[in-house]
């Protein structure tokens, strides 16, 4: 279990890989191998737990996934210098929008990949859904090379890693890429143990800490929501999220701001590393109980990247001007050009948002591979600030248009950045 001690400096990470790569397995045996270690803390766990196979309810509700990680999971530990809040995301294409919000709470990601096969659709997605997201550090551990047959193969995908991870902006020729087999480390093997003990001692001394800003105004950024009422009150909630901006302190009152409503509150209790605490500073994950709403106001319109903000500090809007750059398709883009009045899923920061394109000046339309400034219109308010990146998806390579059917978010079509904040034209309601 965790201490007390908020005196050690806070690493926020996140494991990030295509599908059954061994993101999960790699969390457990950090954790087995952080229980065994002298000055750290972590609550061992197998990987059933970790991705929540033995709760009857997710049986009952995630029937569809036989294996692997469908609700990203939420961890804390410490190592010996540093406290780290640890998410692990799931690798499944159908999941990936719930994993790219998360990727916004994180500074850090460390790359899952099967050595046996290599780096897939969603190793690519989701290292640029991070990097739009505004992740700016990357560990790789190259997993299963106890199955890895073809030594030579390990080099070219060290190779293509670094590649990638250069590709997004971060430094992929200093990257640490490790070499190991979590599953057996898992299972006791010292050897494979070593990297895994390696990639502690990266969490804890070679990572880089974010800076936050600590002076008002307060800005939460939830991250996930419980739907249940928290000791079956209703006039209260369970959430958690980062605070991006300020402090939060038990007994402020904040506006809790999502995008069809805004609903005064006050915080009851904040909690983090499983400890209460009477305040947090920016850069903490914390889960908070919120009190004071109204009996008529419905969770169920809270949304993750809702915000939780000094009275009046901020403001959510849904138009903005973007310079857009789109993959190229072997960069995992789409094929074809995307025009004006394309729909597209953006991800901004832990929200996300239908909203449509509308090129400037409003030309023929836009190749992938290119760069282009266009206006977009979401179908709902958000936070949005000037130079905030963003990553966006679209529907069927741009032929569900075509076909007249309903749209399907297909892989990621391009990255951006918001040029201007513009005013609003849809009413709030
Ligand atoms: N041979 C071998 N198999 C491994 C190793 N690590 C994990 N596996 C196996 O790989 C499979 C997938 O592992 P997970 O940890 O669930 O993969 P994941 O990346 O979390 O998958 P998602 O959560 O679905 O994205 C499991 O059957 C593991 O037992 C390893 O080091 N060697
Ligand atoms: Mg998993």
């Amino acid at each position: 279990m965790s201490t007390t001690s908020r005196e050690k400096p806070l690493l926020s990470v996140a494991t990030i890989g295509h599908h059954g790569d061994g993101k999960t397995t790699l969390v457990a045996a950090l954790l087995a191998a952080l229980d065994q270690r002298p000055g750290c803390h972590a609550e061992a766990k197998t990987v059933e737990q970790l991705d929540r196979r033995d709760d009857p309810g997710f049986v009952a509700h995630y029937q569809a996934y036989p294996s692997g990680t469908v609700l990203p999971t939420k961890l804390s530990y410490e190592t010996l210098s540093r406290r780290v809040a640890h998410f692990d995301v799931s690798g499944r294409r159908k999941r990936v929008r719930s994993s790219a919000t998360l990727l916004a709470s994180v500074d850090s990601a460390i790359i899952v990949v099967d050595a046996s096969v290599g780096p897939r659709a969603q190793t690519f997605e989701l290292i640029r859904l991070a990097a739009a997201a505004g992740v700016r550090q990357f560990v790789t551990f190259i997993n299963k090379c106890d199955i890895a047959e073809d030594p030579e193969l390990l080099d070219v995908i060290e190779t293509e890693l670094r590649e990638v991870v250069s590709d997004v902006g971060a430094d992929g020729d200093d990257m640490v890429v490790l070499r190991g087999a979590a599953g057996q480390a898992l299972t006791g093997d010292r050897n494979w143990q070593l990297p895994v003990n390696t990639l502690i001692d990266v969490l804890d001394r070679e990572l880089q800490l974010t800076p936050y800003d600590a002076t008002p105004p307060t800005v939460v950024a939830l991250d996930i929501l419980h739907r249940r009422h928290p000791l079956g009150e209703p006039k209260k909630v369970l959430v958690e999220g980062i605070v991006r901006h300020g402090t939060v302190s038990r007994g402020q009152h904040l506006t809790l701001l999502g995008s069809r409503f805004e609903a005064p509150v006050a915080v009851r209790s904040i909690e983090s590393f499983h400890v209460r605490h009477e305040d947090a500073g920016a850069g903490e994950h914390i889960g908070l109980v919120l009190e004071g709403l109204s009996k008529r106001f419905n969770r169920n319109r809270l949304r993750k990247g809702d915000l939780l903000i000094t009275e009046n500090a901020r403001q959510l809007r849904h138009r903005f001007r973007a310079r857009l750059h789109l993959l190229h398709p072997y960069q995992g883009g789409r094929h074809t050009p995307m025009f004006s009045g394309d729909e597209v899923l953006v991800f901004l920061g832990s929200a996300t948002a239908v909203g449509t394109v509308t090129m400037i000046p409003d030309s023929l339309g836009a190749m992938p591979g290119t760069e282009v400034i266009a206006e977009v219109v979401l179908k709902r308010h958000v936070y949005l600030q000037e130079g905030m990146t963003l990553g966006f998806r679209d529907g069927c390579d741009g032929f569900a248009r075509e076909t007249g059917g309903p749209p399907q978010w297909s892989g990621t079509a391009g990255t951006g950045v918001i040029l201007e904040v513009l005013h609003d034209t849809l009413p709030k309601t």
